[in-house]
């Protein structure tokens, strides 16, 4: 693991060790140049060590203002958490224009090619609360905000493109159903618990939604390393104000990859901030990830003839359909400078559009439109949000009468506070240039009512599950078997496996067995039978659409002392001319010594570097050495997990290992005997390919 370059100030130790002299006197501490400690009035800190006392034994004084002030900020540094998407991280970008429409939309950022818009991307997982673990099964948020010349646009969306359900009256309670049971506080950021399936057995427009949750999409190996969907159709209007319908896809230049839940629970234990250490890591590398834009177009008459109603945020409309284009490319370029004022208080709004983009009337879109401005109030305690940094728009002024409230900063000047006014002052409507909402002609009775329309609630979860690959279908079926058996309440599993049912009958018939019932359930009652007919859809697979090549990948390298010098140095070249990085494991976190007699410092000691963090893992022991890793229980479970893990593994001086780990008889075309030099090349080409899957076959479930 990379360690942070800059480190505390050089210097004595003791210089830096606060303390008071025998005398009582303060000693002076090396600092950060001239700088003052101050107070928040500025007034400067003579002692930030010892508080304001009568003698040594006296009480502490209530006039000492430095100490008040330093623990009553403290004490108000929190603020609410999101009640979704509490644990998130964000990243500065830019987004390039690629292949401009003005004909199409009159937004901002697609008028030319080769346009920069600023951006701020922030992913999230769902359920969990802001300090859980980062490879929780779970729906990823992905939200981008862009900083246009006309406006902050913010395209607030998730990893998968539909949602749970139809309408947003339902939303509090699918959130209360999958976070923590009022009354016991946990679990925490899971979806394997009774409430969450107990709300999902009543709520069959999920079933599409949960055949995505239940694979490995919810356990991306990356933020880089998933797609970004926009879920709702939006609208594109150019200026003439005629309306395009849009859905929004971000693709992962990185290609796509996911996790093992073997390795996801693993990894939760070795390194819970996963995700986020690794999208620092790769920009502070300058290994800058990048997603396309892509958009579907279409007009009303697809949207007629189109087999589902394209307002229902259950559906997709399958790229075969409506191809995606590429309109832009997104790169994210830039750390934080402080997580708190930019990753907690940027404050995305469905509602934040611009002129060129306007809304449908998928209801549950029309309900995120009053909860997003809502719910900052709550955690960003006022209006005046928007004037923070990581809010403000970037690329055009703000002008406006609105004034005060908590936090203000920026009321105008002078006396004019209203419009129209007569004092020739202040900033006015521009009909032209304003925003104009698209005309769109409603009508209907005014009820309570789910569209006939929306109906459909198996069609498409069919369609997802069958235009996966047999792999990908296994790790579907035993996600629900998993998430299934922490059920404690039979009746729930049963209820799912009805639906199950309606979808696909040997998945219905594997989860039953699974979860060991004694008959399959009848199917759920439904308004519309299933359809068997569409064509199942390459882009739904995550193993479809893996990465081309091993480049940005790592090999964890576990060696010890005495390892093969040349063994290394080949092993190593061949890597890097992959484009890939190498991570050394060894017993000592001082690192293994090769044959030649070169120190090589570990990135990790056994047991703080487990093969869950890597794609790939190569074993190099020293003739001498070997014996004594072999009995280290962390070495262990370094290989077997890589072997349970389906990675390529390369081994050299092994064979001990090997064979305390029981796989003498079992090492299959995944691994490799370094033993020439094209056996490291083998190994490294094999890599690309990220796991050797005919394994899974052979592991025991
Ligand atoms: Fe959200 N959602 N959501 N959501 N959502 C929030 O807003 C809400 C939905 C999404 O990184 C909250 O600022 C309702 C769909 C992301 O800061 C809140 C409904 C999609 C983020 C809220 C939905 C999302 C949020 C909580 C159903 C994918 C994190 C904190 C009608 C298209 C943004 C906040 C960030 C956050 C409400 C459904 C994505 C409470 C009512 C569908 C990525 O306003």
């Amino acid at each position: 693991m990379k360690k942070d370059k800059s480190g505390p100030a050089k210097g004595a130790f003791s210089a830096l060790v606060s303390d008071v002299g025998a005398g009582g006197e303060f000693h002076q501490h090396a600092g950060d140049g001239d700088a003052r400690l101050t107070t928040a009035q500025g007034v400067v800190i003579a002692d930030n060590q010892n508080s304001l006392r009568t003698g040594p034994t006296g009480p502490t004084l209530l006039e000492d203002f430095a100490l008040r002030e330093k623990i009553f900020h403290f004490d108000h540094e929190r603020i609410p958490e999101r009640v979704v998407h509490a644990r998130g991280f964000g990243i500065h970008g830019i987004f390039e224009c690629t292949h401009a429409i003005p004909e199409i939309t009159r937004a901002a950022p697609f008028q030319t090619e080769g346009k920069i818009t600023e951006t701020f991307v922030r992913f999230s997982t769902v359920a969990g609360s802001k300090g859980s673990a980062d490879l929780a099964r779970d729906v990823r948020g992905f939200a981008v905000k862009f900083y246009t010349d006309e406006g902050n646009w913010d395209l607030v969306g998730n990893n998968i493109p539909v949602f749970f359900i139809q309408d947003a009256i339902k939303f509090p309670d699918l959130v209360h159903a999958v976070k923590p049971a009022p009354d016991r506080g946990f679990p925490q950021a899971q979806s394997a618990h009774d409430n969450f399936w107990d709300f999902i057995s009543l709520t069959p427009e999920s079933m599409h939604m949960i055949m995505w949750q239940m694979s490995d999409r919810t356990i991306p190996k990356s933020f880089r390393t998933m797609e970004g969907f926009g879920v709702h159709t939006f609208r594109f209007v150019n200026g003439a104000g005629e309306s395009t319908f849009v859905k929004f896809h971000w693709k992962p230049r990185q290609g796509l990859q996911s996790v093992l839940w073997d390795e996801a629970v693993k990894i939760n234990g070795a390194d819970p901030d996963r995700h986020r250490r690794d999208l620092w890591e790769a920009i502070e590398a300058g290994d800058l990830p990048e997603w396309d834009l892509g958009v579907q177009m279409f007009d009303q008459d697809f949207a007629d003839s189109f087999d589902f109603d394209v307002l229902d945020p259950t559906k997709i409309i399958p790229e075969e359909e409506c191809p995606v284009e590429i309109i832009g490319t997104l790169t994210l370029d830039r750390l934080v400078d402080n997580f708190f004022a930019e990753t907690e208080q940027v404050a995305f709004c469905t509602q934040n559009v611009i002129p060129g983009i306007d809304f449908t009337n998928d209801p549950l879109l029309q309900g995120r439109n009053f909860s997003y401005l809502d719910t900052q109030l709550k955690r960003l305690g006022g209006p005046n949000f928007t004037k923070l940094p990581i809010n403000a728009p970037r690329g055009c002024p703000v002008s406006n009468y609105q004034q005060d409230g908590h936090m203000q900063t920026a009321n105008r000047k002078g006396r004019v506070n209203y419009e129209p006014n007569g004092w020739g002052e202040g900033p006015r409507a521009h009909p032209l240039e304003g925003y104009v909402s698209f005309v769109a002609r409603d009508e209907g009775e005014k009820r309570r009512l789910r569209p006939e329309s929306f109906a459909d609630h198996y069609s498409q979860a069919r369609l997802f599950y069958t235009s996966q690959t047999e792999i990908e279908q296994g790790h579907i079926r035993n996600a629900l078997i998993f998430e299934l058996s922490k059920c404690v309440v039979e009746d729930i599993r049963i209820r799912i496996v009805a639906h199950l049912r309606h979808i696909d009958s040997d998945l219905a018939a594997g989860v039953a067995q699974g979860l060991g019932l004694a008959a399959l359930p009848e199917p759920a009652p439904t308004m519309v039978p299933t359809r068997t007919d569409l064509v199942p859809s390459d882009a739904l697979s995550i193993l479809k659409n893996g990465p081309l090549s091993f480049a940005g990948r790592t090999v964890g390298v576990l060696m010890s002392d005495g390892v093969d010098a040349a063994a290394l140095a080949s092993l190593s070249l061949a890597i890097a001319d992959a484009g890939a990085m190498m991570k050394i494991v060894a017993p000592s976190i001082g690192g293994a010594t090769d044959s030649g007699g070169t120190l090589h410092p570990a990135d990790e000691k056994i047991g703080g570097g487990p093969s869950v963090l890597f794609d790939a893992v190569a074993i190099l022991l020293g003739p001498d050495t070997a014996a004594t890793v072999a009995m280290n229980p962390s070495a262990q479970d370094f290989l077997r997990d890589a072997h349970a893990h389906c990675k390529f593994i390369a081994l050299d001086q092994a064979n001990d290992l090997v064979k305390a780990c029981g796989l003498t008889t079992k090492l299959d075309d995944g691994y490799f005997s370094l033993t020439s030099g094209d056996a490291i090349v083998d190994f490294v080409e094999a890599c690309a390919d990220l796991r050797f899957w005919k394994r899974e076959a052979t592991l025991a479930m």
